[in-house]
C-alpha cells in the first residue's frame, strides 16, 4: 500500500484502520473469483488493474479535479442524468455498494430488514471507508425505491444530498414530471459548478457517454458468440468499472478488448466449454464488488452471457439522440432516453417482461436466473409476473433471494446445481 495513498486517504477522513480490513478482505475474494479463471482477455488486464488499485489512482484524479476547482457528483442509480453533469466539466462517480463489510455498519442505523444496496451504500458514508463519497461535493439520489429515498434523508446529515423525482408510472404527466426534474437537475448543477451548460456542451457530453454505451453494447454482441468469448464475471466487472472510471478511458479500454475478443471470436476461441449452459440473469443491480451470483452460476459450469439488470443493459440499451438542437430539445431528448429504462419501481412495467423474454431469445440462453436482493420488494414482487411470461415463453426460470453475506452460498449451489441439472435434461 503506498504511503502516499494513506495520506490522501487520511486528509480525505477515511477510518484508516477499518479501510485497512476493507481492502485486506477484497484482494484475497478478487484473486479467487476472478484471478483463478483459466484463458482470461489481455484486455482484462486493465479492470484487474483498475480493482487492484481501487482506491488509489481514480481517487486521485478525482481529487486533482477538486484541487483545480472541478465539482464530483456520486450517484447510486442509472436514473442520473451523467450528460448534464459532464456537461457542466463535473466528474458523475457511480458509488460502490456492493459489499457485506459495509452492510454490518450501516445495521447500527438502519433497519435490518433493508435491502444489502441500500444497507451498503449508507455503511460506507457511516464508517468512513469509502474515498469516493469522501472526495464528492454532492451525491444525487432518486424516488426509485422507498427504502433508498428515506436512506438519503438519513445520508443528508453527513453528506450534502440532492434527490431526483423518478415518477412512479410512464403516463404523459409523469414524463412531464420527469423532464421537470431534469431541468431542475441542470440548474442545480450549473450553480454546484458555476458552469453554463450550453448546447455545444451537452452534445458533447451527451456523445461522450452513448461512445461508452456503444462500447458496451459492443460487448455484449460479442457475448453471442459460441464459444461464448468471455466469462460473465469478466463482462459484470467491465460494466461495474464503467460506473467510476473515467469516461473516454472506460470507453477505449472497452473497445480494445472488444477488439481482442472480436480476433477470439473469429478463431472459435471460448472460456466455457462448447455444451455450457447459457444463463440470462435478470432483476437488481450488482454493485461492486458483489460477483456473488455470477461466481456461483459459472463455477456450477453454466456461462453467464447477458444481464438484463442496471450494472447489464438497463445501463447502456438506450442511446440519447445525437443532435446540434437547441439546449431546450436536447434536454427533452435526455428526459426521453431515461423515462426507457425499465426499473420494476415503474408500475405497470410490462417493457421489462418482453425485454427479458427478448433478450433470452436473442442470446438464444437455457435458461434465466431471476436475481432479486432481500428485502427489495419492487423486484420480488415483479418477479411473479416474470415467472409467468417466462413460463408462456417456455424459457426455464430460476427465482434467487439473496444478500452479500456467504451463509446461504451453499444452498444457492445446490439450487443452481438443481437448475443446470435440468436444463441439461
Ligand atoms: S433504475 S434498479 S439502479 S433504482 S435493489 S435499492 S430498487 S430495494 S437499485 Fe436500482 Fe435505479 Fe431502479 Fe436501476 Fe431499492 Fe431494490 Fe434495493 Fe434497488
Amino acid at each position: 500500500m503506498s504511503i502516499d495513498n494513506r495520506q490522501m486517504w487520511q486528509e480525505l477522513g477515511i477510518d484508516l484502520e477499518r479501510h485497512d480490513v476493507l481492502l485486506s478482505a477484497l484482494l484475497p475474494i478478487y484473486q479467487e473469483i476472478y484471478l483463478s479463471q483459466q484463458n482470461r482477455p489481455e484486455g482484462m488486464g486493465f479492470f484487474d488493474f483498475v480493482v487492484g488499485d481501487i482506491h488509489g489512482i481514480r481517487v486521485r484524479e478525482l481529487r486533482q479535479h477538486a484541487i483545480d476547482g472541478g465539482k464530483v457528483v456520486a450517484t447510486y442509480c442509472v436514473f442520473v442524468p451523467e450528460e448534464i453533469v459532464l456537461a457542466a466539466d463535473a466528474i458523475q462517480v457511480g458509488l460502490c455498494a456492493g459489499t457485506q463489510f459495509s452492510v454490518t455498519i450501516a445495521e447500527k442505523v438502519l433497519p435490518r430488514n433493508t435491502c444489502a444496496l441500500i444497507k451498503s451504500s449508507f455503511g460506507f458514508k457511516l464508517g468512513r471507508i469509502c474515498p469516493y463519497v469522501q472526495t464528492s461535493h454532492l451525491v444525487v439520489g432518486e424516488t426509485t425505491c422507498d427504502g433508498k429515498k428515506k436512506m438519503f434523508e438519513i445520508l443528508s446529515e453527513h453528506q450534502p444530498v440532492y434527490v431526483m423525482e423518478v415518477p412512479n408510472k410512464k403516463t404523459e404527466s409523469s414524463r412531464q414530471l420527469w423532464l421537470d426534474e431534469v431541468r431542475a437537475f441542470k440548474e442545480v448543477i450549473e450553480k454546484l459548478t458555476g458552469n453554463e451548460i450550453t448546447a455545444d456542451k451537452l452534445s458533447q457530453a451527451t456523445k461522450k457517454v452513448n461512445d461508452r454505451r456503444r462500447a458496451l453494447k459492443r460487448l455484449y454482441e460479442l457475448r453471442k458468440a459460441n464459444p461464448v468469448p468471455i466469462s460473465g464475471k469478466d463482462a459484470l466487472l467491465v460494466t461495474q468499472v464503467s460506473f467510476y472510471d473515467d469516461v473516454d478511458r472506460a470507453t477505449q479500454q472497452i473497445n480494445a478488448l472488444c477488439d481482442e475478443i472480436e480476433a477470439r471470436v473469429s478463431q472459435g476461441i471460448g472460456v466455457f466449454p462448447g455444451n455450457a449452459p447459457k444463463i440470462l440473469v435478470s432483476g437488481s443491480p450488482m454493485a461492486i464488488p458483489n460477483w456473488k451470483l455470477h461466481h456461483i452460476l459459472e463455477t456450477a459450469g453454466a456461462a453467464v452471457v447477458c444481464e438484463e439488470t442496471c450494472t447489464g443493459t438497463r445501463l447502456f440499451s438506450e442511446l440519447v439522440p445525437e443532435t446540434d438542437g437547441n439546449l431546450d430539445e436536447q434536454i427533452k431528448a435526455i428526459a426521453d432516453r431515461y423515462m426507457r429504462i425499465n426499473c420494476a419501481c415503474f408500475t405497470p412495467n410490462e417493457k421489462r417482461l418482453d425485454d427479458i423474454v427478448r433478450l433470452a431469445k436473442e442470446y438464444q440462453v437455457d435458461g434465466v436466473v431471476h436475481y432479486n436482493l432481500q428485502f427489495c420488494h419492487t423486484y420480488a414482487n415483479e418477479a411473479v409476473l416474470v415467472e409467468r411470461t417466462l413460463d408462456e415463453a417456455g424459457i426455464p426460470l430460476l427465482r434467487i433471494e439473496t444478500d452479500y453475506a456467504d451463509e446461504d452460498t451453499g444452498q444457492l449451489r445446490t439450487r443452481v446445481d438443481a437448475f443446470l441439472e435440468m436444463i441439461r435434461g
